[in-house]
């Protein structure tokens, strides 16, 4: 993964402004330890930000399978600027994790294409629950500061 090269909590620019934006984030519950680290980094990211806690929308839903789903959802009833998936997939011993990665990536591009809005692949696929911590606020920084500031910088820039 490239967060060796790269600490997925840095980011060496000044935020956007988003206290004009309004902003999803789905959230799925299988590996809830890390997701919630995940979920707590982009909610810091986006208050820092100036995000209104009025203006951000929270879905919960079962797995990272869902959250394509869940995202659709928020972007057809909440209208944001836009929308960060937040998940945790595992390696088993089966290859349900190659087909839930699968489809959640092939889920959240579709949606980012069809919609025009930015929809945030938040979601760690790790192959032991170590490197998933070592990702949610462990050695290589916390996946959620990425994907918030991501989120941030799409949305400004598809403002220009
Ligand atoms: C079933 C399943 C498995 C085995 N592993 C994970 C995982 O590591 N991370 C995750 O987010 N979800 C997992 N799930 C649940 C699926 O995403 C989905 O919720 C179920 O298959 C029901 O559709």
């Amino acid at each position: 993964m490239s967060s060796i090269h790269k600490n997925l909590s840095d980011y060496n620019d000044v935020l956007p402004d988003a206290s004009g934006m309004r902003i999803g984030i789905v959230i799925a519950e299988w590996n809830k330890e890390i997701t919630s680290l995940l979920h707590d980094a982009v909610k810091m990211i986006l208050l820092q930000a100036k995000c209104k806690n009025e203006n951000i929308f929270e879905f919960i839903v079962p797995g990272s399978f869902e959250l394509p789903l869940g995202a659709k959802h928020l972007l057809e009833t909440k209208k944001p600027d836009a929308v960060i998936c937040i998940g945790c997939i595992v390696q088993g011993e089966t290859r349900h994790f190659d087909f839930i990665c699968n489809s959640v990536a092939d889920g959240i591009m579709r949606l980012n294409l069809d919609y025009k809005i930015p929809v945030i692949f938040g979601v760690l696929t790790t192959n032991s629950m170590e490197q998933a911590k070592d990702r949610a606020g462990g050695k290589y920084g916390n996946k959620g500061i990425e994907a918030a500031v991501t989120a941030l910088k799409m949305v400004a820039g598809l403002r220009n």
